[in-house]
């Protein structure tokens, strides 16, 4: 690997001897994936703070999913279809693509890592495609996070296949209590905790008092997630994934997921770029993409006052 290659990439290992990837841009920003699940599991700006959020009680050890940062949900989003939710990717082991074929977008970018996914013989038995999944992680100068799935149907049968998915991005916050969601207004939403009954979203932005679950459909490319007491936006824009879904399991989940802590409910908020209520249906030899790029705004970018609308407007 060059030097020059080693300034912006590194290869170690992580928890339980687990092989990660660090991403470096010079001015400060980095981040980190995990070659199990494909998983970024830290996104990082330019005065080592984090960004996302991971559970002090995350278990890096296959099977089980990794609890935070950036899960990806393929072939299924949750419990829409017959496979494990959140389909397959998140609990498979990657493996680094030195060959990609060339990049769709020009990008000036050095911090990045190309990682693939094939299905086993294992996968086959319960999703019976042939498939070629790869994801480019990068690091934008300024510190912008971008994640870029390109996902490939090689089906030698000629057979098509149907996919959901969702980039299950869990954002770090300082308090729940104090946090919006601005570009979810007025928008259809299924509600995951009254059987995805669809209901249409209030006029004003989404804040949080109790556990939320809503699968919103067809949202603008830009979302994004005010965090007041930080005096911070994450703004999130996405391509090729139509749906949103935003989350926070409240105190009483908390509990009961073993590998989340009782009260970092209060801390976290996943907003996920998604494709779920219109399958994405490939023909053998088609491709399809979907881009996450993940930004952060600080209150002063918008002259002292947080006004969410201005930032959507924003470049
Ligand atoms: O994306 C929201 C959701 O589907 C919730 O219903 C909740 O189950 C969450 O994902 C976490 O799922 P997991 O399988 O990671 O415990």
């Amino acid at each position: 690997m060059s030097s020059e290659k080693s300034r912006y990439y590194e290869v170690c290992k992580g928890f339980n001897g687990l092989d990660k990837v660090l991403l470096r841009d010079p001015r400060g920003s980095s981040a980190e994936v995990y070659l199990y699940g494909g998983h970024v599991t830290s996104w990082k700006n330019d005065h080592g703070e984090e960004l996302l959020f991971l559970s002090s009680k995350a278990t890096f050890k296959p099977p089980k999913a990794i609890r935070g940062g950036i899960p990806i949900c393929f072939p299924q989003f949750s419990c829409h279809g017959n496979l494990d939710r959140h389909g397959f990717a998140r609990n498979r082991l990657w493996a680094i693509d030195d060959h990609p074929p060339p990049f769709p977008t020009n990008t000036s970018n050095k911090a990045f890592v190309d990682l693939i996914l094939k299905p086993s013989e294992e996968e086959m038995k319960i999703w019976p495609h042939s498939f070629e999944f790869r994801l480019r992680v990068a690091l934008g100068p300024g510190g912008y996070l971008m994640l870029t799935s390109r996902i490939r149907n090689t089906n030698t049968d000629g057979k098509p296949f149907s996919f959901t998915f969702a980039y299950h991005t869990y954002f770090f916050v300082s308090d729940i209590c104090e946090v919006r969601v601005e570009g979810l207004e007025t928008l259809d939403y299924l509600d995951n905790l009254q059987k995805k009954k669809r209901f249409t979203e209030q006029g004003d932005a989404l804040t949080f008092e109790s556990e939320v679950d809503k699968m919103y459909l067809s949202t603008p490319t830009k979302i994004a997630i005010i965090d007041h007491e930080k005096k911070r936006t994450y703004v999130l824009r996405k391509d090729g994934l139509p749906d949103a879904v935003v989350w926070n399991p409240w105190d009483k989940k908390a509990k009961a997921m073993a590998d989340f802590g009782d009260n970092e409910y209060k801390h976290m908020v996943c907003v996920e770029a998604a494709a779920i209520e219109k399958p994405i249906t490939l023909k053998p030899g088609e491709e399809w993409k979907g881009r996450l790029e993940l930004s952060i705004v600080s209150s002063s970018y918008c002259s002292g006052q947080l006004d969410p609308r201005r930032v959507l407007q924003c470049s």
